[in-house]
């Protein structure tokens, strides 16, 4: 399949994407967001790929909407902002989540609009020390989408999600990782080794729990207490029914390193 947007390649269990515009820092035209949501599916679909790494080239991770492709500098018509979030972003959203196998993020510099909110979006988020966060929309009289209103609130609580939405400013990694938005920072040298280091290890891991502790977590922001209980009963059972609980338990009475094989 020919991918013009974006790279992917899959090696040692990990599936490795990374945006690719970098002449308009990575922004994300119609044919980049199909381009990822086919990506999404080929490794939903693999089940050689149990875990996802996501990044962008250049100096940017990701811009967010192409801007002159909604509103096209000739003044032609561009696509009505309804379907760009229709078929564009939430898509992308709704196949991250469904996902169940990890995703990490490694951003390698500035995240705005819905580029950050696609960072909050993946599992474990990574940044270079001269990377930002910026809730750009409201800067060009937007609301924020991409699942950003559902995230950020519940990542860093109300108040920040409001200031950060409602003043659009940018913030640094270091300033993201003290709000408790990100997972850890990085000298940016140190971004992708240390990115790439921490697929591999997620995907030697067992993948089917992973799958359900993410579906467990995503629920859990929608649920009450007596659901979650239920709910994590029931993913109990499913994972209680892998290879990978059998290998992790004899491994653990035998005294040496479990061999997970993601089943
Ligand atoms: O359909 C819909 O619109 C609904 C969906 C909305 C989703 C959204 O994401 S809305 C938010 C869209 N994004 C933005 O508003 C961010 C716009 N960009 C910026 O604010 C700044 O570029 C950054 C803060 C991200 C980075 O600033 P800086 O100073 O490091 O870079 P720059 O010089 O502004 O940008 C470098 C180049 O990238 C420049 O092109 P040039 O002058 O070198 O030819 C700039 O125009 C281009 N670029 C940056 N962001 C975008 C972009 N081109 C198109 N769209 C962009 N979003």
């Amino acid at each position: 399949m020919s991918r013009t947007h974006l790279r992917y390649e899959t090696k040692d269990g990990v599936g490795r994407i990374t945006l690719a515009r970098p002449d308009v820092l990575n922004s994300f035209n119609t044919a980049m967001a199909r381009e990822l949501q086919q990506v999404l599916d080929l490794a939903a679909g693999d089940d050689s790929v149990r875990a996802l790494l996501l990044t962008g080239e250049g100096r940017a991770f990701c811009a967010g909407q192409d801007l002159a492709e909604v509103v096209p500098p000739d003044g032609s018509k561009g696509p009505a902002l309804r379907d760009v979030i229709d078929e564009n972003y939430n898509p992308i959203v709704r196949k991250l989540v469904a996902l169940e196998k990890p995703v990490v993020c490694a951003v390698n510099g500035v995240a705005a609009g819905a580029g950050a909110n696609l960072a909050l979006a993946c599992d474990v988020v990574l940044a270079a020390k001269n990377a930002s966060f910026l809730q750009a929309f409201v800067n060009i009289g937007l609301v924020p989408d991409t699942g950003g209103t559902y995230f950020l609130p519940r990542l860093i609580g109300l108040p920040r999600a409001k200031a950060l939405m409602m003043l659009g400013e940018r913030i640094s990694a270091e300033q993201a990782h003290a709000f408790g938005l990100i997972w850890a920072v990085y000298e940016p040298e140190k971004l992708m080794p240390e990115a790439e280091a921490l697929a591999l290890r997620l995907a030697a891991m067992p993948t089917r729990a992973l799958g359900l502790i993410k579906r467990a977590l995503s629920a859990s922001l929608a649920s009450d207490l007596d659901a979650q209980l239920d709910r994590e009963r029931d993913l109990q059972v499913i994972a209680g029914e892998s290879h990978d609980y059998a290998e992790g338990v004899k491994a653990f009475q035998e005294k040496r390193k479990p061999r997970f094989l993601g089943r």
